[in-house]
């Protein structure tokens, strides 16, 4: 690889700060995900494929889709079987992620109310009473802590309620026409086949479980429902695990508003204890940057000769404390690694889901503490410090005390930060953008009906190695709005764009001239940074308030979804989700399905029809921007506009 590179152009990142990294890495000999990936070539086509099946002890079996040697499994299994039990286990696992994080949420909430909790509390009175309100809550008269009780009690129960009906999350916010249509689906599949294939989720828990049941050795080997109960979940997910997450966080933590932060590896500071926090779960990291706030832990650092504590993000954690607390954010997924190859981390704290086993290994070879919080992530190699909410300002201090006390060990000779930082406006909540246009949708339709702006592209997602670190964020996000398309999106490729400068106002002058002229009236960028993966539900309800407003369904929008540089189960999940309520999604890398040629089908042409969004893979940035803006005009002219 590195020979490879050896010219002018890194081929492994995009990002100037992580090419300078990777020069330090070659030089030290660090192995990095690069190599790693290197080592694993060639991979393994039938896993790729998805045609690889293992779930049973007569196996594993594979099938070769191009007809060379066996065409069913032992137990009889097709191609197309096995690929739709791989993706649908690939939906439960990411849809159970973003969810049990919401489930943690709910039940912090619950304990605030009840005053078991007093290391929290309720930040954002306004957002629960609109929460209770969109949920059918009696808000009046009533104290906050009965009313949150109340939200919590909900919450809980779209996890594990036993009934048939759908969650009542999903109920209250999916919009009107988008719910009737799922519901229509349901009863006409019923009525064609007599089968019941549902759509609406009953139990955020309850879906995720009937997949593991449904794909246990000699169950469901039906693609299409298959693939329907891997929308279920994941809608789930989407009106329900992550927007459980997101809606009750802003309630104890408090709504993001809109702010400028720092992104790149240039937030790290010489002279300061750095900290980074870097996973999903803000009620971890959200106690460690306030609590390094305090006097006595500035006392501290600078007993040992630092300047202060400063904590940084990364990943999602890191867009949750950079929306709700202006913390600037060293980097997405790709940088884990190289962020600790600056030797000037002392500390980093991770809780759950996108953190590489290798950072143990790695922060052995310098000074770094790598610190595990959640019984659901633990790394051999790294030291535990379990959080408890219940105790969180203490253990908050002391993974504090943990970094500044490592900072003395810190080889200064080795310390090399990179110079890059990009300025990002960021916390483009629901709320936020409402608020800036007026406090309805309508001045945004009209910009959408007059052509100001032809549509809106949530895009989501993760670094992969397959792709250029942010090339293909980068590449198509300039392509969108160059377009006069609206980019909004979350995850690691808010991340991205906020390093390239495209959440500054300066990036108005990329985007085209009604994009440009919308951004100049109201003062943002053209690119809105909406937060982490689970708030994608943020994405949800926009679209939901457009729809509802229109008394329209979201599949009749323009707007579209893209997922480039996917990684992990939960983008399936939220590609799924997407879908399900009717948005086109475009992926790459290749999802593995196409070994199932009805999977593929029903993913890419049938679901169109059923559910208006379906899924696309393109492999060029320009050439996906070209689809999307063309399902963009086509829902245009549909629309007659
Ligand atoms: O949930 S974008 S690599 S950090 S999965 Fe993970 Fe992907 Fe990053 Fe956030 Ni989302």
């Amino acid at each position: 690889m590195s020979e490879e590179i050896a010219g002018k152009k890194d081929m492994r990142s995009a990002d100037p700060a992580a090419v300078e990294m990777l020069r330090i890495a070659d030089r030290e000999g660090h192995e990095t995900l690069w190599e790693r990936y290197e080592k694993q070539q060639p991979q393994c086509s039938y896993g790729q494929l998805g045609t690889c099946c293992r779930i049973c002890s007569m196996g594993p079996c594979r099938i070769d889709p191009f007809g060379e040697g066996p065409t069913h499994g032992v137990c009889g299994a097709t191609a197309d079987t096995m690929v739709a039990r791989n993706l649908a286990r690939m939906a439960a696992v990411g849809s159970s992620s973003h969810s049990d994080h919401g489930r943690k949420v709910a039940q912090l909430l619950k304990a605030v109310a009840t005053g078991k909790n007093t290391d929290y509390r309720i930040s954002d009175p306004e957002k629960l009473k609109a929460v209770a309100a969109r949920l059918g809550i009696q808000t009046e008269g009533r104290e906050l802590n009965e009313i949150a009780g109340e939200v919590a009690d909900t919450a809980a129960n779209c996890f594990g309620k036993q009934d048939e009906e759908p969650i009542v999350f999903l109920e209250k916010y999916m919009p009107k026409k988008r719910f009737e249509r799922l519901k229509g689906l349901e009863d006409s599949l019923f009525e064609a086949t007599g089968a019941k294939i549902g759509f609406l989720p009953r139990g955020i828990d309850r879906e995720a479980v009937d997949i593991l049941h449904r794909t246990h050795f000699g169950c469901d080997h039906d693609p299409l429902s298959l693939v329907a109960q891997s929308v279920r979940c994941s809608l789930g997910d989407g009106w329900g695990g992550s927007l459980i997450a997101t809606e009750l966080q802003d309630i104890l933590l408090g709504t993001p508003s809109i702010r400028s932060i720092k992104a790149n590896l240039g937030v790290l500071e010489e002279e300061s204890v750095n900290v980074i926090v870097h996973g999903h779960e803000p009620v971890l990291s959200a106690k460690v940057v306030e609590m390094a706030q305090l006097p006595e832990m500035k006392a501290a650092a600078e007993a040992v000769g630092a300047k202060r504590v400063n904590v940084v993000g990364l990943c999602c954690t890191g867009n949750e404390v950079l929306l709700r607390q202006g913390v600037g954010i060293a980097g997405n997924e790709a940088q884990s690694e190289l962020a600790i190859m600056t030797g000037a981390v002392d500390a980093m704290v991770v809780d759950v889901q996108c953190i590489f086993p290798a950072l143990a290994d790695l922060c052995s070879c310098y000074h770094t503490r790598f610190i595990t919080t959640s019984e659901q992530a633990k790394i051999p190699g790294a030291l535990h410090i379990q959080f408890d909410e219940h105790n969180a300002d203490a253990i908050a201090t002391r993974i504090i005390r943990t970094a500044i006390e490592a900072f003395p060990n810190r080889n200064k000779a080795k310390v090399y930060i990179p110079k890059h930082t990009s300025n990002a406006i960021v916390g483009f909540t629901v709320e936020e953008i409402l608020k800036a246009i007026g406090g309805t949708p309508q001045p945004l339709i009209d910009l959408i009906v007059n052509g100001t702006i032809k549509g809106v592209a949530g895009i989501v997602g993760c670094n992969n190695v397959k792709v250029q670190q942010d090339r293909f964020h980068r590449s198509l996000t300039s392509e969108l709005i160059k377009r006069d398309i609206l980019v909004i999106g979350t995850g690691c490729w808010a991340v991205a764009a906020a390093k390239a400068g495209f959440m500054d106002l300066p990036a108005r002058e990329l985007a085209g001239p009604g994009l440009r002229a919308v951004c100049e009236k109201l003062g943002v960028p053209p690119v809105l940074h909406m937060g982490s993966c689970v708030d994608c539900s943020r994405m949800l309800n926009l679209a939901g308030a457009i729809a509802d407003h229109l008394g329209a369904d979201i599949s009749d929008l323009p707007l579209v979804g893209s997922a480039p540089e996917w990684t992990t189960e939960k983008a399936v999940a939220i590609g799924a989700y997407f879908v399900g309520s009717g948005i086109p999604v475009h992926l790459w890398p290749l999802p593995p399905i196409l070994g199932g040629p009805a999977v593929t089908k029903i993913l890419t042409q049938d679901a169109k029809e059923v559910l208006g969004g379906y899924f696309f893979v393109e492999e060029d940035p320009v050439a996906t921007a070209d689809r999307m803006e063309k399902i963009i005009m086509e829902k245009r002219s549909a629309l007659g506009i």
